[in-house]
């Protein structure tokens, strides 16, 4: 086998190692959310764009926030890290994303994040707060 083989050979097992882990650390932190949520399950905000920037592994303001707070999901409950009005734990009571802006409680069209997830572009109204009052 030539170097350049063995090289090769090296950077692709690399190269999957890191996809393999970046992709379990995304489940593992989908089941956190879960965990402290578990209204969400099954929701529109159990999907990688409730923290993650539409193309991963780049963050979104709530994903940065979490991150910024040692992944303490209580320590930002009340921030609104997408600025758009509403407190973090307010969006994931009304099933909105709490890292993009352009989607919010109340009637709403489908934002980018939303898209990803369903691939639905119409107006949808807001759908009732499931979660658990604590
Ligand atoms: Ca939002």
């Amino acid at each position: 086998m030539s170097r350049f083989a063995a090289c090769l050979i090296a950077a692709t097992a690399a190269v999957a190692f890191l996809f393999a882990w970046s992709a379990e650390a995304n489940l593992r932190n989908r089941r956190e959310l879960v965990t402290r949520y578990p209204a969400l399950k099954g929701t529109r905000l159990d999907v990688c764009t409730t923290c993650h920037a539409v193309a991963p592994p780049q963050l979104n303001p709530y994903g940065t926030a979490w991150k910024d707070a040692r992944y303490d999901f209580a320590a930002i409950e009340k921030v609104d890290s997408d600025r758009d009005s509403f407190a973090n734990r307010a969006e994931l009571d009304s099933l909105t994303f709490p890292g993009d802006p352009k989607d919010r409680p109340g009637p709403r069209r489908a934002s980018a994040a939303a898209d990803s997830a369903t691939g639905d572009t119409t107006l949808v109204p807001a759908k009732p707060d499931t979660a658990r009052k604590r």
